[in-house]
């Protein structure tokens, strides 16, 4: 089957256009979930969706489906990411594989090649744990895998709860259900993604063919210590919250560290933010707010390690007479991806002789809710210094381009395939 060639200028203009929505300081991209600019950016792929012609679809969380049909009507092969960001982010967290499954399905499009089935390029909404602590919102929302209880501990740093927002989309407890996409009208799944890591320039690969997602357990530390005077309160007397996070912090990058070996999992920790109050110079903390991150592709290890830190977290407090309270934000398995699909893309890369690297993804992404309801593949590509969530976030245009090309083919192999 003749392949058809992408538009790589307008691959990389529409991907331009995307990164000047929520531009800061130092080429910085900042577009929370739910904000006004991560809105005008969903707000520009309707419209590019529009204008190449398919047919789109946006759920009532404001996911995106833009549709080409196929001969027939039957489960259809979807391709996307998100276009939320961190804060202070880089411009292809995400955009690459929205963009990248638009220009690859609106090439099929123009091409004129008639498809078995339905193609559908996607946007999820709220990938990134940045706002709420709760990540891959929108495609939890379509797996299915989620209920408003599990909305409990997800709230924003301006005291925001995830569940009031979503009522304010008419999303409520009682009709959360309906926003499940029924597993039998969908193939497959695939997500282009930069890699955010250094293992593919490292081994001077182009392509990752990822095997599995690492998963999280997310969760709040809130230490209660007392709020005192910062001059009269002797060092004996002291109750400082602040003093408490501290201890737990270090803990968190010790007991990482040590189970950081491949033998013991490769577990990675991170307090990425804190909530001091009163915040003052000359007032000793009385609360302070901790969300710990602790990931790894072994689920036992995670555990462990998490417990390990929960426990550390009730010692401190206990030691320095304060109160202590652990708040469960989400609790995720690490995901298996599908292997007719693994191998569907690795075929793709050995006919094109492609260099790739079979390898897991450290980083969570929407593919490992899609993998609960369809066979499930990624393909990444090189980040630059194998940095991300930072404004100097790099992936060399042709390698977007690359990796977009290998899309479009994996997609047409995946529409005529037996998954
Ligand atoms: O945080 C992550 O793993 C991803 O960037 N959403
Ligand atoms: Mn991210
Ligand atoms: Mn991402």
């Amino acid at each position: 089957m003749e392949i058809p060639e992408i538009n790589k200028d307008r691959l990389l203009r529409d991907l331009n256009a995307v990164s000047r929505i929520g531009l800061g300081e130092g080429g910085s991209v900042t577009r929370l979930v739910f904000s006004v600019h991560e809105l005008r950016s969903r707000q520009l792929l309707v419209h590019l969706m529009n204008r190449a012609g398919l047919e789109v679809h946006v759920d009532a969380a404001g996911n995106i489906f833009g549709r080409l049909s196929g001969e027939r009507e039957g489960p259809a092969v979807l391709a996307g990411s998100h276009l939320d960001s961190v804060v202070q982010g880089g411009r292809y967290d995400g955009p690459v594989g929205v963009i990248g499954a638009l220009e690859a399905v609106r090439t099929i499009k123009e091409s004129g090649v008639r498809l078995p089935v339905p193609l559908e390029s996607v946007c999820f909404v709220g990938e990134e744990s940045s706002r709420f602590g709760f990540a891959t919102l929108g495609s939890s929302l379509v797996a299915g895998d989620v209920t408003m209880d599990d909305f409990a501990n997800a709230v924003d740093a301006g005291g925001a709860r995830l569940e009031d927002v979503l009522s304010s989309f008419g999303i409520y407890r009682e009709n959360l259900a309906s926003l499940k996409r029924d597993p039998k009208t969908v193939k497959a799944y695939l997500e282009l993604h930069i890699e955010q890591g250094p293992v593919l320039e490292s081994k001077k690969k182009k392509i990752g063919v990822v095997t599995a997602i690492a998963a999280p357990s997310r969760f709040r530390v809130i230490f209660r210590g007392q709020a005192d005077h910062s001059g009269t309160t002797p060092m004996e007397m002291r109750k400082d919250a602040l003093v408490a996070a501290g201890y737990l912090i270090t803990y968190v990058d010790e007991v990482c560290r040590e189970h950081a070996s491949e033998d013991k999992g490769r577990v990675v920790g991170t307090v990425g933010a804190i909530k001091v109050e009163p915040g003052v110079i000359n007032a000793i903390p009385g609360r302070v707010e901790l969300q710990v991150d602790v990931r790894s592709i072994t689920a036992a290890s995670k555990r462990k390690v998490a417990g390990l830190i929960k426990k550390r977290a009730r010692r401190i407090a206990r030691e320095r007479g304060m109160k202590v309270e652990v708040l469960t934000i989400r609790e995720e398995e690490p995901v298996a991806l599908h292997p007719g699909v693994i191998s569907l893309i690795r075929a793709v890369c050995e006919e094109r002789e492609v260099p790739f690297e079979v390898m897991p993804s450290g980083a969570g992404h929407d593919a490992m809710q899609m993998a609960k309801i369809t066979p499930t593949g990624m393909i990444f590509i090189p980040s630059t210094n194998g940095v991300s969530h930072n404004p100097t976030e790099w992936t060399d245009p042709e390698d977007i381009c690359l990796g977009t090309q290998l899309l479009v083919e994996a997609l047409l192999r995946a529409a005529h395939a037996e998954i």
